[in-house]
């Protein structure tokens, strides 16, 4: 019998009320349980929601350096079981070891960052119009957080989120996606260790539309912070704006590599491969459209086949495998579906197109990385986000119309030019609509001191990562002191 989890609620491991447990499953080898959660509703949700905001009567007045004290702590122990924390995040949702580790280390660069911005959440000062009087402002926390992660960054995501809102004085309530439940719940365990205040950090294990949904309406949360589908982030967003929640969206993406005629090939090559089917092409910031210049096209296309087809699929745990399974059987299905799609819509299917079944394969979600050339703009293949090892590939006649080609799609988190000349890369980064653009490099790789987030549909405004995930997780509060002694009244006695 596999292992039973637990929520975490007011400081104390307990169940649901609902007795129920969801199977946590290892997609390379779908026999093998990894553990059992609890199915949680909003039983638990309305638990998590008044330890809460009891615990936040006291945590707002803890001095930030304090806090700060606590991710430092938090960091450490992630340091310390980095190894442990790599493959059991392996285990459960695929992608390889290096990865894997990867990813811990994200959430720890996050903790350290957290730490010492403990000592800055600087806001401002500003010079009154009237004599002696100052004008001051404050980072004030808001209150409670729901926090709804998803399943392929399952350290990294709830450490972005988490650890700036606890810093800003907020309390937190964690609830992950359903493919990854035990990587969040090691992170759990770990703030545990730190020593919290009972109340500050809960856990609530469960679905989307049981415990998510009872997050997202519950009077009682003030903010909700969501990395997934654009379709699910405009529910959440319809729904708690009618409670005025104050919503952070890191949506959908369609990210896009330009290589041009100057650019470096074997240097482009090295960065498409790790862009479109690193963690199997289950990124937000995944390649998933190659846009190339004509002069280079048959040349790089060739080349890219080549190198696309000699990547080793496997468990991630085998040091020699250079892709992973897919998450899951959903996932599998989708991307199936793309490619009946693409071949469809016309696109030439080139290398992959097919799951993995013969030998081990059998025992869990693999698919051929899979690479479509000849894919126009109009084609679903190149419009829509597909989250597997899938690659568009499309050819243009110039750098204008590469620019064109990758702003005529909805989303715009990441994006990637490689080109030699510099005239070509800062137009490109002023002119790619994305949040991110790279100027020689993979379309992945965002370090958690800089803002992560994209334009159009991919988000609504907010950024993750670095100072700017501070602004989001505080509210200014402006004082006004007046030392004058009389009453001076702004915009009339000094007029
Ligand atoms: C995501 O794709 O959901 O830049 C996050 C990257 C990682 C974070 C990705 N550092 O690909």
């Amino acid at each position: 019998m596999a292992k039973k989890y637990l929520n975490y609620i007011n400081g104390e491991w307990k169940p649901a009320s609902s007795g129920e447990w969801s199977e946590n499953r290892n997609p390379a080898h779908w026999n093998e349980v990894v553990g059992l959660f609890p199915k949680s509703g909003s039983a638990e949700i309305n638990e998590a929601v008044a330890a809460a905001r009891v615990a936040f009567k006291e945590w707002r007045l803890v001095p930030a350096p304090e806090r700060g004290n606590l991710m430092k702590k938090v960091g450490d122990l992630m340091v310390e079981r980095k190894e442990d924390l790599a493959r059991d995040m392996t285990r459960e949702m695929g992608k390889v070891m290096a990865e894997t580790r990867g990813d811990v280390q994200e959430g720890i660069d996050t903790a350290f960052y957290a730490a010492t911005e403990g000592r800055r959440l600087f806001s401002n000062t500003s010079p009154s119009e009237l004599r002696n009087k100052v004008n001051l402002s404050f980072r004030m926390p808001i209150g409670v957080a729901g926090l709804i992660t998803p399943w392929n960054f399952p350290m990294a995501i709830p450490c972005w989120k988490s650890l700036p809102a606890l810093l800003c004085g907020n309390c937190i309530i964690l609830k992950p996606a359903t493919d990854t439940p035990l990587t969040t719940q090691h992170l759990v365990e770990i703030f545990a260790e730190a020593g919290f205040p009972k109340g500050v950090v809960n856990l609530v294990h469960g679905g989307g539309s049981a415990v998510g949904n009872a997050l997202v309406e519950h009077p009682g949360v003030d903010i909700i912070s969501f990395t997934g589908s654009s379709e699910i982030g405009k529910q959440i967003n319809a729904k708690a704006g009618a409670s005025l929640k104050r919503v952070s969206l890191e949506l959908g993406g369609k990210n896009a590599q330009i290589v041009m005629d100057d650019a470096d090939l074997a240097l482009a090559l090295d960065g498409v491969l790790w862009g479109a089917f690193g963690t199997t092409g289950q990124r937000c910031t995944a390649t998933s459209r190659l846009i190339v210049h004509k002069a280079v096209y048959d040349q790089f296309t060739e080349m890219l086949i080549e190198a696309v087809s000699k990547l080793k699929v496997g468990d991630g745990l085998d040091p020699a495998s250079n892709v992973g399974p897919v998450v899951n059987q959903s996932q599998i299905d989708t991307v199936k579906s793309y490619v009946e799609i693409g071949k469809a819509e016309g696109a030439r299917l080139v290398v992959g197109g097919h799951q993995l079944d013969k030998g081990t394969y059998k025992e869990g979600f693999f698919f051929a990385p899979t690479v479509f050339t000849d894919v126009t703009p109009k084609m679903r293949l190149f419009q829509e986000e597909i989250f597997g090892p899938v690659l568009s590939v499309t050819k243009v006649k110039d750098f204008d119309e590469a620019i064109t080609v990758h702003n005529d799609c909805i989303y715009g988190l990441s994006s990637s030019i490689y080109t030699k000349d510099v005239n070509r890369a800062f137009r490109a980064a002023r002119d790619l609509e994305a949040g991110i653009t790279y100027i020689n490099a993979a379309t992945i790789g965002a370090e958690c001191h800089m803002p992560f987030g994209g334009v159009k549909q991919t988000g609504n405004g907010h950024r993750e990562g670095g100072w700017a995930v501070y602004e989001f997780y505080s509210e200014y509060k402006t004082v006004y002191i007046d030392f004058a002694g009389k009453l001076q009244r702004a915009q009339i006695d000094n007029y």
